[in-house]
Parts: C-alpha cells; structure tokens; sequence
C-alpha cells in the first residue's frame, strides 16, 4: 500500500470512528489538568506550566496541579501589578504533591494566569463554546468552507457606566470609575472641567470590565456652572495586541453634578449604537440606528 491509499484508510477509519462514537469523544475539552513544571521555580527556567496554553470548554473542569517540589499557585492575571489579579480564578499556594479543581464556568475568552511566589511563571487557559458534531466536518473529505460566524456582540452607549465621586472642590481630586459590560474592555476616558482637561487616560485595558481613575486637582470648585465632564470611548474587546472586537468608538458621558450628593453624577447617555454584529469576515460593521 502506498502512503496515499494508507492516509485514505486512516481518514475512513477516522470517520467511521465518529460516526459510531459520542460526539465529545472527539478532541475533549472537557477537562484539562494543567501541572507546575518541574524546576519552573527558577528564574532562567523557561518551561512553566503544561501546557502552557490550555483548551477547556465552557463548564469544563480545569485541574491545577503542582507537582514540583516548590510552591507555585495558578492565579488569573497578567502580573502582580494588575488590579484584577486572582479575581476570576486562584488556585492559592499548591504545595508538592497538592491540585485543585474548578469549573470553566467564566464565559469563553482567553484567560492569562501566573505564580504568585515565581511571577516570570505565565500561562493561559482558552475556554471555548463546547465544539458541536457539525465543526467535525474539517476532518470529512467534504471540507466545506467554515464560516463559523462569531457570536454577535451588543454593546450600547448605556452599557458604559460612569461613576464620578462626590465632593468636588478646587484642589481636591475627582475619583471616576468606569463600568461596561463585558470582559477584557479597552477604552479611552478624558474629563474636563473648567476649561482645562484633567484627565486623559487612552488605552485603558480592563479584563473585568471596571476601571478606577483620578483627575488632576481641580482649579475650581465643580458647580452646576461649572462641571465635571467626562467622556468614555470604547475601544473595543481583545486583549492588548490581538485585534479587537466590538463597536470601537462607541462613546457615553457624564457631567458631575456636586450638589445631588451621593447620586453625584447625571448620566447623559446617548445611545449611539443598538446593535453591532461582528462576523469572521468584517471585522466591524457599525451601524449607527438613525
Ligand atoms: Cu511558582
């Protein structure tokens, strides 16, 4: 037999295979343990975990497992200096010989974690949409052309909160915080009052979707006359570095208002946007409803 007919027959074999058994025994995602490699506690190591790139499916279980002889722990983030570190999963201190398990169950996207005790220790979990029997067709001598759409994202300028604290006076400076919905947000924010800007911060990334500022020393006291403008501009979706997702440029504001106390800031929201479809082909539609 020539290695023509043989790769035939192992792609049969492949297919009749699926057809006899369940669909998730094909590539199963359905649990991954990822362990703490060996030695990976020094700092010229360069192999961390395995795998350094983990596949899970969503509500499939990930295993954390520590088998080297020092401590390690698996905690969501990019490095120490994130503010969000550990907040969507923490295995905490595994020592030799312990593993923890949880469930995938925080939505689909990439998600970077690292060793808390060895920080230079990175790795990331992929946690997908469980692959369904029609996606088996790649391994089919039909081949269709896949034009897996991406799931439809919705973002509307209300979907952008803005918070802008209380207590406004001249050379006092405003805490404002920033809330859209979603996960691993990237947006612009730029605030101004009494003619001068006091904040403009671009590039914001947030994986949680919630981010903290504060404005320069205000000039003069914030009044009805004089407020506090703030204006976010998303930026879309993704990871810095990898292409973005979503309605970019989408924009809400706010005006600080002092006197209303606790509720300190009037949401203007203008609705720009309804609904943004993005597919695998067009990276962005914008279709601004009129
Ligand atoms: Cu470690």
């Amino acid at each position: 037999m020539n290695n023509k007919t043989i790769s035939s027959l192992i792609v049969l074999l492949a297919i009749t295979s699926m057809a006899v058994t369940v669909p998730s025994a094909f590539a199963d995602h359905s649990k991954v343990t990822i362990v703490a490699v060996e030695g990976s506690g020094d700092p010229s190591s360069t192999e961390w975990y395995s795998p350094a790139v983990a596949v899970v499916d969503l509500g499939g279980e990930i295993i954390f497992s520590n088998p080297d002889m020092m401590p390690h722990s698996f905690s969501y983030g990019e490095d120490l200096t994130a503010d969000d570190v550990g907040t969507v999963f923490d295995s905490n201190l595994l020592m030799n010989g312990q593993s923890v398990s949880i469930t995938a169950d925080f939505g689909p996207g990439d998600y970077p974690y690292f060793c808390m005790v060895h920080p230079w220790m990175t790795g990331l979990i992929k946690v997908q949409e469980e692959i369904t029997e029609e996606s088996h067709d790649d391994q089919g001598e039909e081949a269709p052309t896949m034009e897996m759409p991406e799931p439809v994202i919705t973002l509307t300028a209300a979907d952008i909160t803005i918070n802008v604290a209380d207590g406004a006076k001249a050379g006092e400076k405003v805490a404002i915080d920033v809330a859209i919905s979603g996960e691993h947000v990237n947006y612009d924010i730029v605030a101004t009052h009494n003619g001068e800007t006091i904040l403009d911060e671009s590039g914001n990334h947030e994986h949680d979707g919630t981010g903290s500022h504060e404005t320069s020393a205000l000039s003069a006291d914030a009044s009805d006359d004089n407020p506090i403008d703030v204006e976010v501009t998303f930026q879309g979706f993704g990871i810095p570095g990898e292409e973005f997702t979503g309605p970019i440029g989408l924009t809400n504001s706010a005006q600080a208002v002092p006197e209303f106390g606790a509720i300190a800031a009037m949401i203007l929201a203008v609705a720009i946007v309804s609904i943004i479809a993005v597919s695998a082909k067009s990276r962005l539609s914008f279709m601004p409803r009129i």
